[in-house]
């Protein structure tokens, strides 16, 4: 008698998965559903959908075990995730299915859905983009390990008190994570500081000890990465410090009880907390102890995998590809070579083959301050042995270049890994690119940027090592999850293939473009967004806007070189053409901020300052009420972003030509019907190539026009004389207007814009107006503006991460991608 036991942890009817969160709820989460949470309900929920990844993950992890395979290992000092549920639920392919499931019990699967605190593992685009590129790696069935640090607090939380910025501690785990598994029999030693001992082994072989300050251990936290779809699960494993010995009982029978636990204080700290800084250097000692702690367990563990395969050392470049996602993890170099040197005894040579073989270094951006160095008093009190390592490499790279440009000082300084001027650092991208086989950039225009500044020595040295790999983003989260309307209507015309293979399928919305039908639906879509959003609007800021208006949208990081004091100006300026005429015709608009400031970046904080005063004289204005109102959207992060990206009408993307590496927010934007605003900077370039100069508003001065008025005595002030809105503009902002007559609150802008104004705000403020008003004359004319937005979506297959992901297969890891999968 056939008796079929409902497959709890598998199956995937509505009333099998109804069956396994009650089971959850009761024996994982340990509650009745009389007393259970709404919290209880998610963690049960999330282990529901959890367990029907198990089976895939454990045989994707016995995979890594299989002979021949190449495993990606991708390290990165950040993943910005976002939430998991969701877009779990959309890769196994059972939203329908569990949210019925829910709803039979009485759940609202949004309110579940949003109850999940967001990893916020990451500050902004290079965060982002590692979470991407592993949704692509397993949508692409490729092996890959994502290696990180488990942050207990990741990237605060952002509210606005007074128009000011506050940061709120990110307490993301303190009711659980269900989406990690602990490790604790994977764990590595980390060693730090102290000294080294050269000796001469029992063979006469002259080798180094290391004799440490201290040790910390690293536990993993395994998250499994579902693909879209295709029962492919990475892996995820994020490193957690921890005390060797988390309780020393002498000190505690000394009675000194601190003491006791000091070093388990001192370990805990290093994975405490992620550093908020975005494209600024701080050079802490606690952030290099970051990056060596991951890096070091990270690599361990590739070798303890390697040795599980039955493979040797020397099999490491065949076997793994490590992707250095920035400098941030490169002291990886010197820590694989003191491992293959000192632990293995491998000669300087064969050890220096195997690591520039299997190490890749990609950069993310250009700005000055952004390029990690390390002092050297800092680096060798903490690594000690990898600094004489660093020597070595510099030495003997330097006795190479010797060889054809002997005597040429200039260029071995300039080359050096050692920066000899003033205090001496060490320069890890220096480091990251000699130490790798290639170095790549992140947008066509960065990555020759790159090739002919920052890197340029390097580049004349060995061209052959340089190439590019433009940016992408994952179509699964940011339109098939993030826009699901808009997903709806695409794959009602042209199936659901573009999910998975959008850089070959998206293009066949082309003709729908020219479909009345077809727009208005379209049109219909955009609009329930952009109500959507109005209605979170009103919820977080109390503001009520009005979604018939041109929703202008500029959310990013709060910096500079993104010049969201650009956007103010024009803000200004076109409030005062109405506030001088308030006849006259113009396209009523949103204007919508959103992005945090790293903490210690004053300039970036008082720019969030100028948008919230400027929107709450702008937005208590009788005179412009319903045609203007500016709204600064709290705490932008990747959960928030869903109501974002999909609303925009006006994408801004307005970063000084030449600064902005590649920017991903633009594709995101593009590819939900926004059109684009914007410089020939980072993917921008590549973006209006695509969907076609006559779809994209472009202004502006170009990177080499950029370049040759920084070189040439920019006179910001010249430009406030000779043109009168700008003037204007400043003056008012000057006198205090938006501050209650504070003259001195934006007083540093002003006195920066007037003398410095680095990123050229004045310069580019006339063409910024000018093209604004193309865009607000399109925007009247509906069934055109709608077209073009068609088209730009249609024409945006390149930015897809699978379609990055090959690219880096066949450019940089030699790992050949058959059929669009690995
Ligand atoms: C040392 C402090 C620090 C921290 C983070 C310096 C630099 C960074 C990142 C490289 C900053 C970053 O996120 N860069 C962004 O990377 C994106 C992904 O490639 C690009 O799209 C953006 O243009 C770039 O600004």
């Amino acid at each position: 008698m056939e008796i079929n036991i409902p497959d709890i942890r598998h199956g995937n009817h509505p009333e099998e998965l109804q069956q396994a969160i009650l089971d959850n709820l009761y024996y994982t989460q340990g509650k009745s559903a009389e007393l259970a949470t709404l919290n209880d309900w998610y963690m049960a929920v999330s282990y529901t959908v959890r367990d029907r990844m198990m089976r895939h993950w454990i045989g994707s992890l016995n995979k890594f075990y299989k002979k021949g395979i190449k495993i990606v290992g991708y390290l990165s000092a950040e993943f910005l995730l976002g939430p998991h549920l969701d877009n779990a639920m959309l890769n196994l392919g059972i939203q329908e299915e569990m949210n019925m499931a829910m709803r039979n019990l009485g759940l609202d699967p949004l309110q579940v859905i949003h109850q999940e605190e967001e990893p916020g593992l990451g500050n902004g685009g290079l965060g982002r983009l590692a979470a991407c590129f592993m949704d692509s790696f397993t949508t692409l069935d490729i092996p890959a390990i994502g290696y990180g640090i488990r942050y207990e607090f990741g990237i605060f939380d952002q509210q606005i008190k007074d128009g000011a910025q506050v940061e709120i501690t990110d307490k993301w785990i303190r009711f659980g994570n269900p989406w990690e598994i602990v490790r604790p029999e994977l764990t590595y030693i980390v060693k730090f500081g102290g000294h080294t001992e050269p000796y001469t082994d029992h063979d006469g072989n002259y080798s180094v000890k290391w004799i440490p300050a201290y040790e910390v251990k690293g536990v993993a936290y395994d998250t499994a990465i579902p693909g879209y779809q295709n029962d492919a699960v990475n892996l995820l494993r994020l490193w957690k410090s921890e005390a060797v010995e988390s309780f020393n009982f002498k000190e505690f029978n000394e009675g000194n009880y601190a003491g006791a636990v000091d070093q388990k204080t001192i370990a805990e700290t290093i994975s405490k907390v992620l550093y908020p800084n975005d494209e600024l250097d701080a050079g802490k000692r606690l952030r290099l102890s970051q990056q060596y702690f991951f890096v070091s367990c990270s690599l361990r563990d590739t070798l303890h995998i390697l040795q599980a395969r039955g493979l040797t050392l020397r099999d490491l470049p065949d076997a793994f590809a490590l992707q250095l996602n920035d400098t941030h993890p490169s002291i990886g170099i010197a820590e694989l070579m003191r491992i293959l040197i000192d632990e293995h005894l491998f000669s300087w040579d064969e050890a220096w083959g195997i690591t520039r073989k299997t190490f890749g270094y990609t950069n993310h951006t250009l700005l000055p301050e952004a390029l990690e160095k390390w002092s050297l008093p800092l680096f060798s009190s903490l690594l000690p042995r990898h600094l004489e390592i660093i020597y070595e490499i510099n030495h003997r790279f330097l006795d190479g270049v010797k060889i054809k440009h002997a005597g040429n000082e200039q260029l071995l300084s300039r080359l050096s890994i050692i920066d000899e001027q003033g205090e001496k650092y060490v320069r890890m991208a220096h480091l990251a690119t000699i130490g790798s086989h290639t170095v790549n950039g992140v947008s066509r225009l960065h990555s020759d940027l790159l090739r002919h500044s920052v890197l340029s020595d390097f580049y004349a040295l060995d061209p052959e090592k340089f190439v590019n790999i433009t940016n992408g983003v994952t179509p699964r989260r940011w339109i098939r999850l993030y826009n699901s309307s808009l997903a709806g209507l695409i794959s009602k015309h042209i199936g659901e293939k573009w999910i998975s293979h959008f850089d070959t399928e998206i293009n066949k919305i082309e003709s729908l473009a020219e479909n009345i039908d077809f727009r208005e639906q379209w049109r219909e879509i955009k609009q329930q967004n952009k109500q959507a959003l109005a209605d979170l609007i009103l919820q977080r800021t109390g503001v009520s806007v009005n979604p018939d208006t041109l929703f202008d949208v500029q959310v990013k990081r709060i910096h500079e070189y993104k010049r969201q004091h650009l956007n103010l100006l024009h803000i200004v300026a076109l409030y005062n053409r109405i506030k001088k005429n308030p006849g006259m015709q113009i396209t009523p608009r949103t204007f919508i901020f959103g992005g945090k400031a790293a903490p210690g970046y004053f300039m970036a904080k008082l720019i969030i300052r100028l948008i919230n005063a400027i929107a709450d004289v702008i937005n208590k204005d009788a005179d412009v009420a319903g045609r203007l109102n500016v709204i600064f959207f709290p705490d932008f992060n990747v959960k928030n972003s869903e109501w974002i990206y999909r609303a925009a009408d006006l994408s801004e993307q307005i970063s000084t030509a030449g600064k902005e590496a590649s920017g991903t927010g633009n594709m995101k934007f593009s590819m939900n019907g926004a059109l684009t605003i914007g410089t020939l900077d980072g993917a921008n370039v590549e973006i209006m190539q695509e969907v076609g100069a006559e779809n994209f508003f472009l202004f502006g001065l170009d990177a080499i026009q950029v370049a040759a008025i920084q070189s040439g005595g920019y006179q910001p002030a010249h430009y406030y004389q000779n043109n009168h809105e700008l003037k204007e503009a400043i003056d008012m902002i000057d006198a205090g207007y938006f501050s209650d007559g504070d003259k001195h609150l934006f007083r540093p802008i002003i006195d920066s814009l007037m003398n410095h104004d680095p990123y050229l705000v004045m310069a580019d403020f006339s063409s910024y107006m000018d093209c604004q008003e193309k865009v607000s004359a399109l925007f009247a004319d509906k069934e055109e503006w709608t077209r073009k937005a068609i088209l730009n979506v249609a024409r945006m297959g390149r930015f897809s991460s699978d379609r990055s992901i090959r690219d880096y297969c066949s450019r940089v890891w030699g790992i050949n991608v058959v059929n669009g999968v690995g």
